[in-house]
């Protein structure tokens, strides 16, 4: 484990005297947290042996982290292969628990045939726009029962100032700005009874919140069908402070939608960090990574009248993406 460490969470959500290293025998984060909403874990089908008895225990609901993505499930032209994705869908059947889809619409991890024609050059608007809608209906046909909510579109606010929606996506050079609206539309035409989110990081930065609040009264407006906001969270020792948490939630709140919480960690490092000054997270850092998920877990109750499903990404801190970032973890080799 690397000081990336970001699910000791496990331990110390709930900690008072619990010592370290001993998840099983703290209480079930999935019961504690039952009153105010759902506990999810983001998963590949891996982890579904080796954590078993940590995923029934501490969670309630489960997102792929990568299965669902549009590469991952497709990487010719019509070729579909739904393995990896099926088996973390029958283990949710068998354990009664909750699906979040993750992520039908994205300027990431698409494959390249998608923007293309035969002869290697984009292809027009009205073409994309039917592969998005021959996507999502392929997607919705087959897990539509299984995932009770979607990522329907993924980071499409833009990060840089002055600039509102992202422009280096295909979706958006090929199609235009409504390629969102149409997303939305095409997955409540494929399934009336899914809730459908937009789902971005930095969403409570005042600058980013602003955007995504700017969409999200658009689409509103237009009578886009859009039942959520998915607040990815990957949050680190340092930023961003509670308050800003607060206050993003406040304003959120006020447009009548869910609020997930949908990829919620805690890096022991600022997002920008380039070398570690430490392999593995010291007592400080993990007593601060401690306090921070309190303050975060308490302010998460107070709204949970719109807050409705927490999901962390990843299992455990074994189990994290922030293993490789912002630092790569260090390899041992051994002598
Ligand atoms: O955790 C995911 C990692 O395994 C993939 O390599 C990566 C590819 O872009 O995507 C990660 O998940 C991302 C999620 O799908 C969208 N929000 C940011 C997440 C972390 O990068």
């Amino acid at each position: 484990m690397g000081a990336n460490a970001s699910l000791v969470l496990l331990l110390v959500l709930l900690s008072s005297g619990v010592a370290l290293g001993g998840e099983q025998q703290v209480p079930s984060l999935r019961e504690t947290y039952a009153p105010y909403f759902e506990i999810g874990a983001a998963v590949s089908p891996g982890v579904l042996y080796p954590y078993d008895e940590l995923l029934q225990t501490h969670f309630s609901s489960l997102t792929l982290e990568n299965a669902m993505k549009f590469v991952e499930v497709s990487r010719s032209p019509g070729s579909y292969r739904f393995h990896s994705a099926d088996r973390v869908v029958e283990y949710v059947r068998e354990h009664d628990m909750l699906m979040r889809g993750h992520t039908l619409v994205w300027h990431s991890q698409v494959p390249a045939y998608v923007f293309l024609d035969e002869d290697n050059q984009p292809v027009d608007r009205d073409t994309l726009l039917e592969r998005m809608e021959e996507h999502i209906g392929i997607m919705l046909e087959r897990y539509g029962d299984a995932v009770y909510a979607w990522d329907v579109v993924n980071e499409a606010i833009s990060d840089e100032a002055g600039e509102y929606l992202r422009t280096n996506s295909r979706w958006y050079e090929i199609i235009g700005e409504d390629y969102i609206a149409h997303a939305f539309r095409m997955a409540h035409a494929a399934d009336p009874d899914a809730k459908l989110f937009y789902n971005d990081y930095n969403a409570v930065q005042p600058a980013k919140r602003d955007k995504i609040i700017r969409l999200i009264k658009e689409l509103q407006a237009d009578g886009v069908p859009i039942h959520g906001i998915g607040i990815q969270g990957h949050w680190s020792l340092y930023d961003p402070p509670v308050s800003m948490i607060r206050q993003a939630l406040e304003l959120y709140s006020e447009l009548g939608l869910e609020i997930h919480i949908t990829e919620l960690d805690m890096s022991m490092y600022a997002w920008n960090s380039t070398a570690p000054s430490v392999w593995e997270p010291t007592e400080d850092m993990l007593s601060r990574q401690a306090r921070r998920y309190d303050e975060i877990f308490s302010l998460f109750r107070e709204f949970s009248d719109v807050i409705t499903n927490v999901t962390f990404w990843g299992v455990a801190d074994d189990h994290t993406w922030l293993d490789d970032f912002p630092v790569r973890a260090q390899i041992l080799t051994s002598l």
